[in-house]
């Protein structure tokens, strides 16, 4: 048993070290990147325990990822598979405050998923699921395993949460906007940005997008505005939250962190307004380095944003 489930596509994520046209790269960081397992880390470093499942090739890469998430303390439930190589995301700097993310995934093991891979005795057993509306973009049988994953959570009163992560190179608004219309009535907990909220609902300004996206099914809707903050829609009650004043260094992974804050404060049954900060906590440390999680918090560093006058803890 576990307090979070998630599944999804994890990727090798090349990062250039240099800024300018990606040819002229030479050198690149390697890690990884998923936002579902982005997701877990962030729950786990709060102090949750967190599973992720997912397919990943029988090579390095594969190896890469099920180690790193292990290594977090996530609950690695991946399927290797010998027929599909490891999906790869390639992060240039085209300027300096510009990041070209590229991927190299389809046809990867991780877009081979299929609902055979998930364990639901673990799924009904958790407290929450989480999944990305990238996995549905991913295949047909990646698709059918996020449905198939969401009937059995809301089968069993497993709270059921769901980010849009809109990614065009994976589908179309059309294509997107269709999916989300039918699962945004299954899910108990909706974040989007504004702009991915109207995939959904073509409704003007954020409040009332909000109440449109609540009006078709989830108890709680997030709606984040980046370096602006954030604002929850729960049980009817709006709640604005100004954002952390961090130095932006790489902003790709913010919304997974902004998720995992919420949900962890969800798990702990924090009060509302302290899960909304947490959430955006959580976001400000996800942009203050280089990589798509690594500077996660921790419980204890939440309280470091509210840093001193000279900026030093000792
Ligand atoms: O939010 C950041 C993640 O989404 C990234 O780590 C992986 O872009 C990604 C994807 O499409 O899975």
């Amino acid at each position: 048993m576990t307090d979070l489930v998630t599944f999804g596509e994890t990727m090798a994520l090349f990062a250039a070290r240099r800024t300018g046209p990606l040819r002229f790269a030479r050198g690149f960081d390697l890690g990884l990147g998923g936002a579902e397992s982005n997701v877990a880390i962030g729950v786990a470093r709060l102090g949750h325990g967190a599973a992720w499942a997912g397919r990943v090739g029988a090579d390095e890469f594969g190896d890469l990822i099920r180690f790193t998430l292990a290594g977090e303390g996530v609950d690695v439930r991946a399927v290797v598979d010998p027929d599909a190589p490891t999906g790869l995301m390639i992060k240039g700097r085209r300027t300096a405050d510009l990041i070209d993310v590229r991927y190299y995934r389809k046809n990867s093991a991780g877009s081979r998923l299929r609902p055979d891979d998930l364990d639901l005795g673990l799924i009904t057993s958790a407290r929450v699921l989480h999944v990305s509306a990238i996995t549905p973009a991913l295949s047909p049988s990646a698709r059918a395993a996020v449905e198939h994953a969401i009937e059995a959570a809301r089968a069993a009163g497993v709270l059921v949460s769901l980010d849009v992560n809109y990614r065009r190179a994976l589908w179309t608004p059309a294509e997107a906007g269709a999916w989300l219309r039918e699962a945004v009535g299954q899910v108990d907990v909706l974040f989007a940005t504004e702009a991915e909220g109207r995939l959904i609902t073509a409704v003007e300004g954020a409040e009332e997008l909000a109440k449109a996206l609540a009006a078709l099914g989830p108890r709680h809707v997030l709606v984040k505005f980046g370096a602006e903050g954030a604002m929850e829609l729960s049980d009817g009650v709006v709640r604005r939250a100004e954002p952390y004043d961090v130095t932006e260094v790489d902003s790709v992974g913010a919304g997974d962190a902004f998720a995992a804050g919420w949900l962890a404060d969800w798990l702990a049954g924090a009060d509302p307004d302290e899960r909304l900060s947490t959430a955006c906590a959580a976001g400000a440390f996800a942009v203050t380095s280089q990589g798509d999680w690594e500077s996660l918090p921790r419980r204890a560093d939440l309280s470091l944003l509210r840093r001193p006058a000279d900026g030093v803890s000792r």
